[in-house]
């Protein structure tokens, strides 16, 4: 493929708890590489123009999530999925992957060898996710994440309309700066999106700029990418609220689930949280994610957790998106 010719994309366009999944089935690049971490550098390297015209305004929007499938790279597995969103292209994506599978299996797209198990390879390691079926409809889909870690914590940032924060940074599959409510910030009930976005912007370029995070076991996942703000919950039963910032205008609809996988991470290495407990994670607009500690692992020296994420996904559409090189707009727009 390449962005001098014209294509028509057949999408289907689905949302899990508010947050839009686009699943592109047709064109896809043929990705080079064995892993899906391999296939993502080279989708980034010579394909990010389909990302940015199928993500970004006109065909898109600032939320705009979305992905590709491929075959698996081992037989004993079911599918691969390459995570594309405003922000670039992720290792993993815990919205995406919820949204992906209801749309595979909904649609007819995947035949899973085990009934109820659906093997996925994603760019950030192997996840394996069940699903609740009946009749053609998926009622939810739990996945098992790869391990989860905080990769620092008590950073001090200074924030030049809250003053200092202090603030962990923790991996769920991306990695998250997490600012919990503290003397200088009251949780998100008490703020809008655009000043939490304001703030995001400033206080991501503030960490990356000072610190350097990258995986211990593959360092093609580095930087620290978005920014979860805590809140309180809303109803009885959650465990709490966030709200989480990515690309330059986003906030997640969604709990965010690789976001809740670091914040349980978070949780567990300051013993809030312990295996096998639950931790309900309350989005902006009141959706939730069931997130769980399944156990206790390590990542090269670091202590890390497997954690898990229940949710489900409705398909709203389907969509047939031309990127035309003699559109001006064709690499897509946003306006900051
Ligand atoms: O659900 O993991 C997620 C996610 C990442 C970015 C937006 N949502």
């Amino acid at each position: 493929m390449n962005p001098n010719r014209h294509y028509v994309f057949d999408c289907v366009d689905a949302y899990t708890a508010g947050n839009p999944v686009r699943l592109i089935k047709s064109p896809k690049p043929d990705l080079k590489g064995i892993t899906m971490g391999e296939k993502r550098i080279h989708f980034i390297k010579d394909f990010d123009w389909i990302r940015t015209g199928l993500m970004f305004e006109p065909h898109g929007h600032d939320m705009m999530s979305g992905s590709f499938f491929y075959p698996p790279q081992n037989s004993k597995n079911d599918i691969a999925i390459l995570f594309i969103e405003t922000s670039g292209c992720l290792p993993m994506c815990g919205h995406g992957l919820i949204g992906t599978l209801t749309i595979l299996m909904e649609e007819g797209l995947i035949d899973p060898q085990n009934e109820g198990e659906i093997r996925v390879e994603t760019p950030a390691g192997l996840v394996v996710a069940n699903y609740k079926k009946k009749g053609g409809k998926i009622l939810g889909i739990k996945f098992v994440n790869v391990p989860a870690f905080l990769a620092a914590s008590d950073l001090n940032i200074f924030c030049s309309d809250l003053g200092e924060l202090k603030i962990d940074v923790s991996y769920g599959g991306n990695f998250y700066a997490i600012i919990d409510i503290q003397k200088n910030f009251n949780g998100i009930n008490e703020y809008s999106a655009g000043d939490l976005i304001k703030w995001s912007r400033e206080i991501r370029d503030k960490i990356n700029s000072k610190n350097n995070f990258i995986h211990p076991k593959d360092n093609n996942i580095k930087g620290c990418s978005h920014i979860l703000w805590g809140g309180y919950p809303s109803h009885e039963n959650s465990t709490a609220s966030n709200a989480v910032f990515y690309g330059d205008k986003a906030i997640d609809r969604s709990p965010c689930g690789t976001g809740t996988c670091a914040r349980m991470a978070q949780w567990f290495a300051k013993g809030k949280l312990n295996v096998n407990e639950t931790f309900v994670h309350e989005s902006i607009i009141g959706s939730k994610f069931i997130g769980r500690v399944e156990g206790e692992t390590k990542v090269g020296s670091l202590k890390a957790i497997i954690p898990s994420i229940e949710g489900d996904a409705r398909i709203i559409g389907y969509n047939q998106l031309i990127l035309d090189p003699e559109d001006p707009y064709v690499k897509g727009f946003q306006v900051i």
